[in-house]
């Protein structure tokens, strides 16, 4: 007799969001209502992404009037589009940031000034490897307005720390498309089934090893870097380190799936200052806050290399900061060789 093999309960991201709603701050259902917005904005991007081959080499290239006349967009406009449309129409959210855009957008609807909360992302991390088909990524970070509810959002809004983001997470558009979100209570990944057009439960209850044998960083950079940076990838590559044996050195250039890869493997990314970018590269708001926050929920750390991320009290919108973001002991080692090295 054929033994019937079970197949375990598929749980969608909707189902997942819905069950845990309980669990947020605030628990409202708005929170729950922005997350399924954004569910649906990642999956018309995931589309558009797909297509973006075909879009360059057949349909005229991005930026030009394609074979029906129309003008095409470069995808990373047509992704912050659509994210923005999503909230503007959602009704819970009074403005958002976009790394796309200088200003942020107060929405000024009635609807939209009723929202409680804000939204700031990144719609198309690690643009610029559209063109040659390597991952890419969107960030998002969501907070609770600061200023009164039933007016426009302020820069106030905006200008939060990273400790009051009540969730963040990232779509990585990657050999396949999933989704990984916190809200403060651990973090969750959802892979997108193209079959059924859902995110699955895919990977529950994320945690980052403590420690990895991956580093990633722009070694091109390494000497307009300070020299604990040169001591510390020395460190990886030495037969003397804690893993006894050199480090694997892997660098995407897309941050989202840089962070994705050490997540599950175990590893550091790291994007510090430089004599020519002497603030860093790496945006406070889009980037490092909503990936700091994931990270910290799964054990792992996030630093500027001497103060945690989520503790700096942004200054301007686009503010950037050196980062170094991975596994617990990977970071605090790099973190003891700086201070050890000086500036
Ligand atoms: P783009 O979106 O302009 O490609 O920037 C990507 C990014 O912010 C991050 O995802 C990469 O890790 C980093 O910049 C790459 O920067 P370098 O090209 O200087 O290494």
């Amino acid at each position: 007799m054929h033994k019937i093999k079970r197949m375990s309960k598929v749980t969608t991201l909707n189902e997942f969001i819905l069950d845990n709603q309980a669990d947020f701050p605030f628990a409202t259902g708005e929170l729950s209502r922005i997350l399924n917005d954004i569910t649906v904005a990642s999956k018309i991007v995931s589309r558009d992404v797909r297509k973006a081959g075909l879009v360059d080499h057949i349909l005229g290239a991005q930026g030009e009037t394609n074979i029906q006349g129309e003008d095409q967009q470069k995808l990373d406009v047509v992704a912050d589009q659509q994210f923005i449309k999503a909230f503007e129409n959602g009704g819970e959210v009074c403005g958002i940031a976009s790394e796309e855009n200088d200003d942020f957008v107060a929405f000024t609807s009635e609807s939209a000034k009723q929202g409680k909360y804000v939204v700031l992302f990144d719609p198309l991390d690690g643009s610029s490897n559209i063109d040659v088909n390597v991952s890419i990524g969107t960030i998002f970070s969501i907070y609770r307005r600061v200023s009164e509810v039933g007016t426009l959002a302020t820069l106030e809004d905006m200008l939060q720390p990273g400790t009051a983001q009540v969730a963040a997470g990232y779509v990585l558009y990657g050999s396949s498309t999933m989704l990984v979100y916190t809200t403060g209570k651990g973090v969750n990944g959802f892979t997108l089934d193209p079959s059924i057009g859902e995110f699955c439960l895919s990977h529950p209850n994320m945690r980052m090893p403590e420690s990895g044998r991956i580093y990633a960083m722009n070694e091109g950079n390494i000497d307009i870097c300070e020299p604990g940076i040169k001591a510390y990838t020395q460190y990886c590559q030495s037969f003397d380190n804690d893993k006894g044996a050199p480090y694997s050195g892997r660098y995407i250039g897309s941050l989202v799936a840089d962070f994705h890869r050490n997540m599950i493997k175990g590893g550091i990314y790291i994007y510090p200052d430089t004599t020519t970018s002497p603030e860093g590269r790496l945006r406070l708001l889009y980037e490092c806050n909503p990936l700091a926050f994931i990270a910290e929920q799964a054990g792992g750390l996030a630093t500027t290399g001497r103060k945690r991320i989520l503790d700096i009290k942004p200054e301007r919108l686009h503010q950037r900061v050196p980062y170094f973001i991975g596994s617990k002991n990977m970071v605090e080692k790099v973190m003891s060789l700086l201070i050890e090295h000086g500036k």
